[in-house]
């Protein structure tokens, strides 16, 4: 059935959290709602496909535990400066799925220390309601169904994980390949133009599909953008994909 969906700037106006209301006020203003994800695995390559799709993106996705030459300050420092030229979110998809105590450790300490730079993070919610108490400073964005061939998360994990997701004042939203209640920002990955799977279980819809049919808020582009042989052209083309999507998923 075709219900309609909550514009930018009427989850803008209802929005308590400042890492929601800054990717809001950012889709506004860059007509966006692409996140870039950096799959890419040598500090160089990172910061290249952040200068490159920067402008064209509300937030980079990183999975930074898979970047071989970590260096804090030769990784990080430059990320950072260029998210705050090209006016973009970091967001690290840990997905952290341990007790309280483990995940505010795996935050805070060892070589990356997210807390000190990433604005949001995903994280499962398998741990319960606490286990997301340390992730005050940051936004979080819950782990409710995921989109690869297989997976557990169920119609009723989904419930159950959804009810930790409105209940936790940390979360700003959910990646799910299907709809949220829309006090949540719905992000979802699992988007490519040209194929439907990787051949190791991810599933793709289109940036149509997801918006019509999920009423998703931002999308996420992997191997879409950063392994096209012209990222910067396919961050363009996703964002226009994805922004004109958005517009008629406005409409009745
Ligand atoms: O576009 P791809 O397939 O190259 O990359 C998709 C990205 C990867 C995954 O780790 C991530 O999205 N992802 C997630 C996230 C964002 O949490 C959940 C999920 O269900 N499926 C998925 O692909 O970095």
């Amino acid at each position: 059935e075709e219900e309609t969906r909550s514009s930018y700037e009427q989850k803008l106006q209802v929005t308590q959290h400042s890492v929601s209301k800054k990717l809001l006020e950012t889709a506004l203003a860059k007509k966006s709602n692409l996140i870039a994800s950096a799959d890419v695995t040598t500090t160089q390559e990172l910061l290249e496909l952040a200068e490159k799709v920067g402008p064209h993106i509300v937030a980079l996705k990183t999975h930074i535990d898979i970047i071989s030459d970590f260096e804090y300050e030769k990784t990080i420092t430059p990320l950072k400066a260029i998210a705050a030229k090209h006016q973009f979110l970091l967001m690290e998809d840990r997905k952290f799925a341990d007790i309280g105590n483990t995940q505010e450790l795996q935050f805070t300490s060892g070589v990356f220390k997210i807390t000190n730079w990433a604005d949001f993070v995903t994280s499962q919610v398998i741990g319960g309601f606490e286990s997301l108490d340390c992730f005050s400073n940051v936004g979080v964005v819950a782990i409710v169904g995921m989109s690869s061939k297989g997976t557990l998360t169920t119609a009723s994990y989904r419930e159950e994980a959804l009810k930790v997701a409105l209940s936790h004042p940390n979360v700003i939203g959910g990646v799910s390949q299907n709809k949220i209640p829309e006090e949540l920002l719905l992000f979802t990955p699992g988007v490519n133009l040209a194929d439907s799977g990787d051949g190791k279980g991810q599933q793709y819809n289109t940036p149509e599909h997801v918006f019509k049919t999920l009423h998703t808020d931002f999308i996420i582009v992997g191997r879409g953008i950063y392994k096209s042989n012209d990222p910067e052209a396919s961050a363009i083309t996703y964002k226009t994909e994805g922004w004109n999507a958005y517009i008629n998923s406005l409409e009745k």
